[in-house]
């Protein structure tokens, strides 16, 4: 479409504002890393100084107290949870949900015992491909609810906090090549290492201008009896909107424009707690074996989301060429 002398120089200038807005929002709102607490917030100062400014922070020590933290090694939960059937993620390379070639490919959904699937992450079998247990659907309280005991149902302070109970409580335990690509959720997130460690890359929202999107068909893995994995596409699905980016390993030729941001980056230690806002965009790695627990509580639909759907569709409506 042809555009007037007065078009191109609106959009020139939109396009502006938005190449600035993510170094602006830094500056006034961010610390170049993660800030820590040394204890426990009360529910007025979590709202206040975190939920309410959209900032992360780790609170040291935040879950010492529970039981799991002494208790859950992977010789308890194969004790406690035994040959049970539950949910495993299992990819050829570690990355569910992600970007493959030209789809938006999801994990195959093996259900398998619990005790097959940690002689897996112990190395007593060796199968082909990555497994994780990370099925996001409150997977603790709905398939591991022997393991409730050990931790909360809740975070009483932010639950106090958002007026709210979390929609979900997930229980995660995988492989060290099991990874997790950048993606946002619309969810206050507060992450849980019960064992070994976690490692975070984190972006906030006001990135989006520097953070490609792209539309992919949905599809999902399937391993054949040989063990190499197939690609099935879900013909009858709409296309999922994706980052391609992979933080660690940027493609800087055909992402330049990330270059111009600067992540966060954090590892979370047992006994310690992410905050990790909603909307903010999260790349997760992890120590082998690693156990955590985290709790999604659902984000406001306020002024501030709005914003961000602005950013959003400002984004997209000028890479439209
Ligand atoms: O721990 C992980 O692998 C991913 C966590 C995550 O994406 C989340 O809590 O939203």
């Amino acid at each position: 479409m042809a555009e007037t002398g007065a078009e191109e120089e609106a959009l020139r200038e939109v396009r502006r504002c938005l190449a600035g807005f993510p170094a602006e929002a830094r500056e006034l709102c961010f610390t170049e890393s993660v800030p820590y607490l040394d204890s426990l917030p009360s529910p007025l100062e979590f709202f206040r100084e975190w939920v309410c400014p959209n900032k992360p922070c780790i609170i040291q020590n935040a879950i010492k107290h529970w039981p799991a933290l002494k208790k859950w090694t992977l010789a308890y939960l194969r004790d406690i949870v035994n040959s049970k059937l539950v949910s495993v993620a299992v990819t050829p390379n570690g990355y569910a949900d992600a970007v493959y070639q030209d789809w938006f490919v999801m994990p195959e959904e093996r259900h398998m015992p619990f005790s097959t699937f940690l002689d897996i992450v112990e190395k007593k079998v060796i199968l082909p491909g990555v497994f994780y247990v990370q099925k996001q659907c409150s997977n603790l309280t709905e398939e591991f609810p022997e393991l409730m005991d050990d931790v909360e149902p809740e975070i009483p302070w932010m639950s106090q906090a958002l007026g709210k109970k979390p929609d979900a409580v997930n229980f995660w335990l995988g492989e060290s090549t099991a990874v997790t690509s950048l993606h946002k959720d619309h969810y206050e997130n507060l992450y849980c290492v019960i064992s070994g460690e976690k490692h975070f890359l984190l972006h906030p929202p006001s990135d989006r201008p520097f953070i490609p999107y792209e539309m992919y068909p949905p599809a999902t893995y399937h391993m054949l009896e040989d063990g190499s994995f197939e690609v099935v596409d879900d013909k009858t699905a709409e296309k999922v909107p994706w980052i391609p980016l992979d933080p660690l390993n940027p493609d800087w030729e055909r992402y330049p424009e990330y270059a111009q941001t600067k992540p966060l980056q954090c590892t979370v230690k047992a006994g310690d707690m992410l905050y990790l806002p909603s909307l903010w965009f999260h790349h997760v790695r992890q120590s082998h074996g690693c156990i955590a627990v985290n709790y999604w509580y659902d984000m406001e639909y306020d002024l501030k989301y709005s914003y961000y759907q602005l950013l959003d569709s400002l984004t997209k409506a000028v890479e439209l060429k």
